[in-house]
Parts: structure tokens; sequence; C-alpha cells
């Protein structure tokens, strides 16, 4: 039988999300689509031929024609909608972050173990990027020998809301690294500190972060929302042995005028095309069998995540290095 999908939340990353259950995950139905505004909801379902439109979350998770649910509407709903999900015994692939508060986080966790399995997938989709997946590798297979630094850039062309803040950088858009470079380098942080430069206009200014994990290793993060140029991410994890860096991704570039041209995607959604479909199949099956994918990120990286913005926004805001304090790792997420 075909796994009936809600997807909650039609803003831009609700809409792909529905395509990807409509169009390219083979075993799933696009059930339901649910969004505050029903005319929103109205024109994603219609475009990909969604069942029917519903704008109570709540409603649709309890819904009996509902199997599994996808949450991507708003940060601050995400563990809200996480908990109900598990109260109600359904599968979640929970957009990222969990919460911006780690306190939440854990009750998120809480709830999880109390039912004694787990629900919540979280939609950290760099984990499947082939370029992670093969620095991960040449830490595993012994390739780069002890793993020392990790260098991070993630640029947008722009900030998508004009209220957008530094502390937003750290809270929206830091956690994809956060959450990727723990798992590729498999370990946690100790400390963390943030600084700014200064901008020439009111925009919010690039923030650049280092961490420091347990095992003594560096990394170095430059969030840039308003980059101007394009979507832009690299990474570069030197070894003692040897270094491997992510490759620029294009499928062509163009020679005219004495030059050569190379596009930048406008934003995540093409450059983790294949992520956000590899993340959505192991959703799939993780319904189907419950066994939760060895790759993704649980509550636990959720929380982990969560703490390390919370240390971060702290740090930038002090302009003092601050600890990254969790607790330690539940059994259950072992
Ligand atoms: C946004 O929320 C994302 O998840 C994107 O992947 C990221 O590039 C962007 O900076 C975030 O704000």
């Amino acid at each position: 039988p075909m796994v009936r999908i809600a997807v909650i939340g039609a803003g831009l990353m609700g809409a792909d999300h529905a395509k990807i259950v409509a169009e390219e995950m083979p075993g799933a139905s696009l059930q339901v689509v649910c969004d505050m505004d029903e005319v929103r909801a109205r024109k994603v379902a219609d475009a990909h031929g969604a069942a029917d439109v519903a704008s109570n979350p709540e409603a649709v998770i309890a819904r009996a024609d509902v199997d599994a649910v996808i949450v991507a509407s708003p940060d601050f709903t995400h563990a809200p909608l996480s908990l109900a999900c598990i109260n109600a015994g359904k599968k979640v692939l929970c957009e990222k972050p969990l919460s911006p508060s780690s306190a939440e986080c854990l009750s998120v966790m809480q709830a999880e173990q109390e039912v004694g399995q787990k629900f919540v997938q979280l939609g950290f989709m760099r984990r499947y990027d082939q370029s992670y997946v093969e620095m991960k590798e040449a830490i595993e297979t012994g390739t780069l020998g002890r793993a020392l630094m990790m260098h991070n850039f993630h640029r947008n062309v722009e900030t998508p809301a004009s209220d957008f803040t530094g502390a937003m950088a750290i809270t929206n858009s830091a956690p994809h690294e956060f959450d990727v470079v723990r798992h590729v380098l498999g370990t946690e942080y100790a400390w963390i500190s943030a600084f700014q430069p200064k901008r020439s206009d009111r925009r919010v200014a690039p923030v650049f972060m280092v961490l420091e994990t347990v095992d003594g290793q560096l990394v170095n993060i430059e969030i840039n929302n308003n980059a101007a140029y394009g979507y832009d991410v690299r990474a570069e994890l030197v070894g003692e042995q040897a270094s491997i860096s992510m490759n620029y991704v294009a499928y062509t570039h163009l020679e005219r005028s004495l030059g050569v041209h190379t596009g930048y995607d406008a934003d995540w959604r093409t450059r983790y095309f294949d992520a956000y479909r590899r993340q959505n199949r192991a959703f799939l099956r993780f319904v189907d069998t419950d066994v939760f994918p060895e790759t993704a990120s649980s509550c636990w990286d959720g929380y982990a995540a969560a703490v390390t913005a919370e240390a971060g926004v702290t740090a930038l805001a002090s302009g003092q290095k601050h600890r990254v304090a969790m607790i330690s790792k539940p059994e259950f997420y072992a």
C-alpha cells in the first residue's frame, strides 16, 4: 500500500517537498497539503495533484488517511508539530531546525524516549550530499589520517526577510554546518566564538565562527546571507595525511568574449537537488521499516545543533568564546 504523506507548510520548502513526494518517491502519495493560508495550500496541492488541502496542522496529523508527515512550516512550529506526530504515532520528516531552543529539543527527545521509539527525522539534508559523504569516507577509510580542521563557507544571495538578523544567521543558516561537520568528524563541539565585520549598509553582515571540538579540532564557518553573487557553499577538510575539498558543482561553463563563465545556483534547492531526494527516500524507508536511517539526523542531532546555535548567539553578543554545554547522550540515541 502507498504511504500517504501530508505536507505541512506550503512555502518555498513545503512546495518543494510536495513536488518530491508526488514525483520522486515511489511508494508514497501526496495526501494533504496544509497551510494557514488555504489559497497557498490549494496552489501547491493543485500543482502536484494532492488529494486534499487543509489549514489546521494538528487535525491533519490526526487524520486516519495520513500515514506520515513532512513539516515545512515556520521554525517555531517544528517542535510542537513533531510532538503532535509522536503522540499520533506517525513518523515525521521535520525541516531544520528542530527548534531554535535547546530546551524545546529536549522535550521532543523526552517524548520519543517515553514512547520508546524514534519518530522524528530531521531535514539536515547535507548529510546526503555526495561531497560530505566522500569527506566522511575519507576519514573512515583512513585516507586523511587524523582530521585537524574543517573550513566552511555558506553564502546566500540575500536574506529571505528584511528582519533577518546576525543571530538568525546562527540559528537558521549555520545549523546546516553545525550538523554536517559534527556528522563528518564524528565528534561534538566544546567551544564556539563568533565575530562580524562591519558592512557599509544596514544589511546583515557575515558571521564568522570558530568552533573547537572535544577532540581538539578546529572548525571555521562563514555564514554570509547577503553575498550578492550567488548561492555558494564550500568546505575543505584538512587531515594529517591529506586534504579533501568540495568541488564546485556545475554541468557547463560558457566561453565567450575572451572569458569563461560558470553560473551559481540561486538557492539551495538546486545545489542540493539530489540530497533532498536521497533524504526523502530514506524517510520513506524509515516509515516502511521502522528502522531509523543510519545517515539521518535525529532529535539528538537537532538538540546538538540548537545548543551550538545558542552558544554561538551568546558568543556573538559577548565577543567571548562560549562553552557548548550539552547533556550527555541518552542511551536511546546511541
Ligand atoms: C535556510 O534556512 C536554509 O536552510 C538554506 O539551506 C540555507 O542556505 C539558508 O542560509 C538558510 O537560511
